[in-house]
């Protein structure tokens, strides 16, 4: 079972003008081969679908909950997304063309299938894919795979930030470069755990550490680079047997038992042009007011 925090992982920056193509890139780093939804469903599924978790429990604590915190990492893309897409266009009557602001950037579906918003698309508007997941059943194959998928985010998250200097969309990559890099040193842990190989002295792929990014290294310097989050109220103690010992950069692993204190979610203001959400100012006001009472 899941409980939810109305909460994103990070407070993130408010814009302070659209950027429709910037979300159109940032897309990549959502439903992409190697996005946020790639990462949450693999470990979902190879949670789901573990086998001798009685004896095994280690390394099914650890899967399952990066696999938490990963519904997260959605959470937070898509907000990304939806406030750089934010002020794109302007109220008019549909004779005006309001929406034609949304015709001559990268991606039209923005505009035309969510009202602005996110999608669960790749960069080139083609939708995450369930053979995205890979879950063989055998267990080194699957971490090890799941070592390679963190690493290909990581290729893509520093490409998207080379993309776009935008402060909301570098706020947001520089967090995931960091708890993305917590995941490959915990998948490369488990695999060292499971076969005695030190697949860290591969590290980092590619070749620069999230220290050249400023708005990682800011995190790395609160210690979060060596912070396994437990995202659970008493289960998957077991992930401390796993994420333990020193971080590559000579530090000690700690586990911080509960979520991250986070950031605000932003309230969306109504899009009339897009007729979203599809009630006037004064009845979203009127309908308030009455359900407050
Ligand atoms: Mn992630």
């Amino acid at each position: 079972m899941y409980l939810r925090i109305d909460r994103l992982q990070i407070e993130l920056p408010r814009p302070e003008e659209p950027d429709p193509n910037a979300a159109a890139a940032v897309q990549e780093l959502l439903g992409g081969r190697f996005g946020e939804m790639s990462t949450l469903m693999n470990y979902t599924y190879q949670s789901f679908n573990f086998r001798r978790r009685d004896q095994l429990k280690p390394f099914y604590d650890l899967i399952a909950n990066i696999a938490t915190e990963e519904l997260g990492h959605i959470e937070l893309v898509a907000a990304t997304v939806n406030l750089l897409l934010q002020g794109t266009t302007e109220p008019g009557a549909p004779e005006e063309a309001p929406l034609s602001p949304g015709k001559d950037v990268r991606n039209t579906h923005h505009f035309i299938a969510t009202a602005q918003t996110a999608l669960v698309a790749n960069s080139m508007g083609q939708p995450w894919q369930g053979d995205y997941v890979f879950n063989s059943g055998d267990l080194v194959l699957d971490l090890l795979h799941n070592f390679f998928l963190e690493c290909g985010a990581r290729l893509h998250k520093i490409r998207v930030y080379e993309m776009t200097k935008n402060p909301v969309a570098r706020e947001m990559i520089g967090y995931l470069l960091v708890r993305g890099g917590v995941h490959i040193v915990a998948y490369a842990k488990a695999l060292e755990k499971l076969t005695g190989v030190d697949l860290t002295k591969m590290l980092p792929i590619p070749k620069v550490e999230n220290s050249k990014f400023p708005e990682a290294r800011k995190f790395e310097e609160r210690g979060l680079h060596r912070t396994l989050y437990r995202f659970s109220l008493k289960d998957y103690q077991d992930v401390a047997k796993i994420w333990q010992g020193t971080h590559p950069d000579g530090g000690a692993l700690t586990v911080v038992d509960g979520p991250p204190e986070g950031g605000e979610i932003p309230v969306y203001p109504d899009v009339p042009e897009e007729f979203a959400p599809g009630l006037s100012p004064e009845e979203i006001a009127e309908l308030a007011q009455r359900l407050q009472r």
